[in-house]
């Protein structure tokens, strides 16, 4: 029988058992004390390099992310400086509440990797118990590293905010556009500019690169960069341009190392403390928002005996 206590679970896992990493992301994922409990030693180790494969719904992300699985561990080093012999991959799919058939289509498509047991492929489908993957993501890329892993790949399905939220939990950004990649898009493209350090045109077979790296390399221009996004082409299900996008993760974390790093966890830290505090503020309006004093208010209000703001303060001050 597994264990079931987190600490032994860390210790099983980095001794590779992914039974034990499976049985604390599952902790993470499903909420109470086991999750705290995960949380406290998770964080106390650095987390993995994130890559971030993010981009509309069959861009190619799950194709492309398994080429990467590949090319990295034959690699086996970021840039000659940290080596590694293991990837995670997280496949996020924000829109479903559940494991459903993209998430079930990307396990069948990294499947060629599912029994190399220097790959760990997980999908996070649930919401976390504060009700939010983006609080759920972050905790899981610590649960790799503190079970030994260096190097993660997060994939994300969608195009929205849950995107850019994941989108901050990642060191190098990847998105993931193809040919034609057309003017219905420009709402998302909006974010998507704005998260990319890479550009991936992928199905570069097909027509219309030239005219699509134009147009990405037009909006670039508008934007003022430290870091220019750069732009690859790939085929992703011929693995062409798939050196060339990892030499691109290597080079982007240069810049990475030598911005100001530790500023930058800073800046990453503060996101997910913020997350955490909004969503247990939210949960406790949850809390004040239903039972006696709360139906009290409401009569009052209906009564114009009071105001929704006196009401709040009411509710607010501690009884
Ligand atoms: N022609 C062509 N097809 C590709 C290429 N890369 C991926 N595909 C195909 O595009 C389809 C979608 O690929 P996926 O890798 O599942 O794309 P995805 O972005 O992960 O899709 P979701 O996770 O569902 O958003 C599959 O049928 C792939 O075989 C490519 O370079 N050229
Ligand atoms: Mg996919």
């Amino acid at each position: 029988m597994i264990a079931r206590d987190p600490s032994e679970l860390f210790e099983l896992a980095n001794k590779g058992s992914r039974t034990a990493l499976a049985r604390l992301l599952t902790y993470v994922e499903s909420g109470g004390t086991s999750h705290l409990d995960t949380a406290a030693l998770a964080y106390r180790t650095p987390s993995p390099y994130v890559v971030g494969i993010t981009g509309p719904p069959g861009g190619g992300k799950s194709t492309l992310t398994d080429r990467l699985i590949t090319t990295s561990l034959e690699a086996g080093s970021f840039d000659g400086d940290e080596s590694f012999d293991q990837v995670g991959v997280l496949c996020v799919d924000p829109s479903s509440p559940f494991s459903g058939g993209a998430i079930l289509g990307d396990r069948i498509r990294m499947q060629d990797h599912a029994t190399n047991e220097h790959v760990f492929i997980r999908s996070m489908a649930t919401r976390g118990h504060l009700g939010g993957l983006s609080l759920a993501v972050p905790d899981a890329l610590r649960v790799l590293g503190a079970s030994g892993f260096r190097l993660a790949i997060v994939e994300t399905v969608g195009v929205g905010q849950m995107e850019v939220d994941i989108a901050s939990a990642a060191d190098t950004t990847v998105v993931v556009t193809n040919p034609g990649w057309g003017d219905s898009m420009q709402a998302s493209k909006a974010g998507l500019l704005e998260v990319a350090d890479i550009f991936v045109i992928n199905k570069s077979e097909r027509p219309g690169v030239r005219e699509t790296r134009r147009d990405l390399e037009q909006m670039l221009d508008l934007g003022e960069h430290k870091w220019r996004p750069v732009i690859v082409e790939t085929t992703a299900t011929s693995g062409v341009g798939t050196e060339a996008l990892w030499d691109a993760i290597i080079e982007h974390r240069r810049f990475v190392l030598a911005e100001d790093y530790d500023a930058l966890q800073r800046a990453r830290l503060r996101v997910a403390l913020d997350q955490v505090l909004a969503a247990m503020l939210r949960a406790k309006v949850g809390d004040l928002a239903r039972g006696e004093s709360y139906d009290t208010q409401i009569e009052r209000l209906l009564a114009g005996t009071t105001d929704p703001y006196h009401a709040a303060e009411v509710l607010l001050s501690p009884s």
